[in-house]
């Protein structure tokens, strides 16, 4: 993986609830994103183990009885690591790593862990510690035996220096990192108040190609790349129009279901854009199977930041084989 070293003997096996009446189909699209997302963060994946319930267990999520099953996998697998397609609560991560003695990550915390791998600008990284430590702070182990603190993926801040694990610190720290970010909002805001353009957001799924556009009708040279989350250092751009109009195109940080909420309080800054343009540009993939679930969650997404400026919708990499087919549909079923 191109300039990010995979953790060193990082051997993952996914694992996945599907709960209730959750559709199949979605299910496993899930399930090929998180493997995606394992990757990005420098994991190998082994294989994964689904099981369907009614409801989670309380204390592990996954039903008892597949405790077993999972040991003996990591110990044919050779894996050190499990992945969790659902969000845990802290005290199902600590029964679980306990149970199984294999670190145990949820969704949540793997996202976190690629951004903090790929923030670049004193503010990404500023949003991605204090996004860590919020979800940490309710996370502090309970037993020094608990592999999920002996390194590797899990949490390392964009320093790569690992956390002080007590309480009272991380509150410390929250406080600090809190009073930056508004530092660093506050003369975000008078930029923008002094702006003379309007403003464009391009916002949409990750990987939907939003930073290719801004490189299409600009100079930005913007870094493009086929993996989740490339972007998390957003740019402007002018882009110019016919009759000497001009407008401010501004990429964004993708999103993703399931983006949790401690990280989408803490991209506020990022987000903030969204909310201070003029007309949103709304980028879908039209080659994905899932392109209108995806487009869902965007849609809900900016409804969570309460985005509600007027939208233009977009459907990209129409060169696309499955597109082809796919984009007359979708045409119709979003006028
Ligand atoms: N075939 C095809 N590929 C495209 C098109 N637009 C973008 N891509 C590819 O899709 C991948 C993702 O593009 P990006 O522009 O990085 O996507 P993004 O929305 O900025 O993604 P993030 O920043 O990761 O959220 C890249 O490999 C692009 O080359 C298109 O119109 N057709
Ligand atoms: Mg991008």
């Amino acid at each position: 993986m191109k300039n990010m070293p995979a953790a060193a003997g990082e051997r993952a096996l996914l694992i996945q609830v599907s709960i209730g009446r959750q559709d199949k189909t979605s299910a496993s699209d899930s399930l090929a994103e998180l493997e995606r997302l394992a990757e990005t963060a420098g994991a190998l994946v082994l294989g994964n183990i689904t099981q369907r319930r009614e409801r989670p267990h309380a204390a592990f999520f996954i039903g008892e009885g597949k405790l077993a099953e999972i040991q003996l996998a990591c110990r044919e697998a050779q894996a050190n690591l499990l992945i969790f397609d659902n969000n845990l609560s802290p005290i199902q991560v600590n029964n679980l790593d306990l149970a199984i003695g294999v670190k145990v990550i949820d969704r949540t915390e793997l996202i976190l862990q690629i951004f903090a791998r790929r923030a670049r600008s004193a503010e990404a990284q500023i949003q991605v510690e204090l996004a860590q430590l919020q979800y940490l702070a309710s996370r502090v182990p309970v037993s020094a035996k608990q592999q999920r603190f002996q390194g590797g993926i899990g949490m390392r801040g964009p320093g790569e220096s690992p956390f002080q694990l007590r309480r009272a610190p991380m509150l410390a720290r929250i406080t600090v990192l809190k009073k930056k970010l508004r530092a660093i909002q506050k003369r975000r805001r008078q930029t923008r108040d002094r702006r003379r353009w309007p403003v464009v957001c391009l916002v949409g799924y990750t990987n939907a190609g939003k930073s290719t556009l801004l490189n299409a009708l600009t100079d930005a040279q913007a870094y493009v790349d086929d993996r989740l989350f490339a972007t998390l250092d957003t740019k402007s751009r002018l882009m110019f129009l016919p009759q000497r109009r001009e407008v401010m195109l501004t990429d964004t940080v993708g999103f993703i279901r399931q983006l949790p909420h401690g990280l989408v309080a803490s991209f506020r800054a990022t987000l903030e854009e969204i909310n201070a343009a003029d007309l949103l540009l709304i980028v879908a993939d039209a080659s994905q199977a899932y392109v209108n679930e995806q487009l869902a969650v965007v849609r809900s997404t900016l409804a969570e930041i309460g985005a509600e400026q007027p939208a233009l919708l977009l459907f990209n990499k129409a060169d696309r084989a499955p597109a082809q087919a796919a984009l007359a549909q979708l045409l119709r079923a979003h006028p």
